[in-house]
C-alpha cells in the first residue's frame, strides 16, 4: 500500500479542493453536472454579477447553503482531522472550498481562502465583523441589512477579488517540508501556484486526487483514486 512518508520534523501543509466534497454528494465546479453547469461563472460568482443581479447570486449560494447542510464529512476530511491530531502545530490546512465540513470532520488549524458558505458581511464593506448565517435567500426582500444600511453579501471571494489570509497561507508555505494537494484541479489562482511555491521552498510535493491535475508537473508524487478512499492508507504511518 503506497504511503506518504510524513515524519517527526517534517511540516505539512494541506491544500484541498473541490474533490475532497465530492464523496460528501457536495458537486464539484468543473465536472459535467458542476456547479458551473447550471450557471456561468460570471453570473453567480464575480462582483459584477452581485451588481448586476443580487437575487440570482443569493438564490445560488442559498442553494449551495441547502446541500451543504445535508453533507457529512467522508473518510478524506476525517483522515485529515486525524493526521492534525497527530501532528499538531506541524500541520496546516488552507482549502479553497466554502463548505464547513472539514470543521465538521473535526480540523480546527485551518483557512478558508476563498470564504465560508455558512457566514455574510455587509455588501458595503463598512468594518462591520463577518457574520455566521446558514439562512436561505429566496428573494431580495428577505435578505437583511447590515446596521449601516447595506444588505448583507455572501462572505465568498469571488473572481476577481482578493483571497483571503494570503500572508498567513505564504508564511505556512515557505516553512513546509511537505505539501499535500487533494481533490483539486489546479485551475484556479493564486491557489494552483502554491505548489510551485512550495517547491521553491524544498518541499516535496504529493498530489491526492481522481486524476492528474493541471499542474502536475510540480508534484513529486501523485496519487490518482477518490480521496475518500485513498487518503486514510496513505496518511497511516504519518507521524
Ligand atoms: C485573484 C469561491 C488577485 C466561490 C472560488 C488568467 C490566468 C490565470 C489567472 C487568472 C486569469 N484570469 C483571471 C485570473 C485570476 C482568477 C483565476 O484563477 N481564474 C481562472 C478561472 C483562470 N483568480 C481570481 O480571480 C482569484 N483572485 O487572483 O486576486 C490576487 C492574486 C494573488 C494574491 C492576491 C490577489 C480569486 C479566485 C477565487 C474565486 N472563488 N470559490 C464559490 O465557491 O462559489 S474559486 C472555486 O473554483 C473554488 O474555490 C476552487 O478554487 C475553484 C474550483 O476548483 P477545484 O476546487 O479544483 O474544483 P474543480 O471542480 O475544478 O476540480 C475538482 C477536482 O477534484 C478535479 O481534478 C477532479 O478530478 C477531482 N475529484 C473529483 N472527485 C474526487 C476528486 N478528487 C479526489 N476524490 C474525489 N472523490
Ligand atoms: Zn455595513
Amino acid at each position: 500500500m503506497e504511503t506518504i512518508s510524513i515524519s517527526g520534523d517534517d511540516r505539512v501543509f494541506v491544500l484541498t479542493g473541490a474533490g475532497i466534497s465530492a464523496e460528501s454528494g457536495l458537486a464539484t465546479f468543473r465536472d459535467s453536472d458542476g456547479l458551473w453547469a447550471g450557471h456561468a461563472i460570471e453570473d453567480v460568482c464575480t462582483p459584477e454579477a452581485w451588481e448586476r443581479n443580487p437575487e440570482l447570486v443569493w438564490q445560488f449560494y442559498s442553494a449551495r447553503r441547502e446541500a451543504a447542510a445535508e453533507a457529512r464529512p467522508n473518510p478524506a476530511h476525517r483522515a485529515l482531522a486525524e493526521l492534525e491530531s497527530r501532528l499538531g502545530d506541524r500541520f496546516f490546512l488552507c482549502t479553497q472550498n466554502v463548505d464547513d465540513l472539514h470543521e465538521k470532520a473535526g480540523s480546527r488549524r485551518l483557512v478558508h481562502m476563498h470564504g465560508e458558505l455558512f457566514v455574510s458581511r455587509c455588501s458595503a464593506e463598512c468594518g462591520r465583523p463577518p457574520m455566521v448565517d446558514d439562512a436561505v435567500y429566496a428573494s431580495w426582500s428577505e435578505v437583511p441589512r447590515c446596521p449601516c444600511g447595506a444588505r448583507m453579501r455572501p462572505h465568498i471571494v469571488w473572481f476577481g477579488e482578493t483571497p483571503l489570509e494570503m500572508e498567513r497561507i505564504r508564511e505556512e508555505i515557505r516553512r513546509a517540508t511537505v505539501m499535500l494537494v487533494v481533490g483539486t484541479s489546479g485551475s484556479v489562482y493564486p491557489a494552483a501556484n502554491f505548489v510551485r511555491l512550495a517547491r521553491q521552498a524544498g518541499a516535496r510535493t504529493v498530489y491526492v486526487g481522481l486524476e492528474r491535475p493541471l499542474n502536475a508537473g510540480a508534484f513529486t508524487q501523485i496519487v490518482t483514486g477518490k480521496a475518500g478512499r485513498m487518503l486514510p492508507g496513505l496518511l497511516a504511518e504519518a507521524t
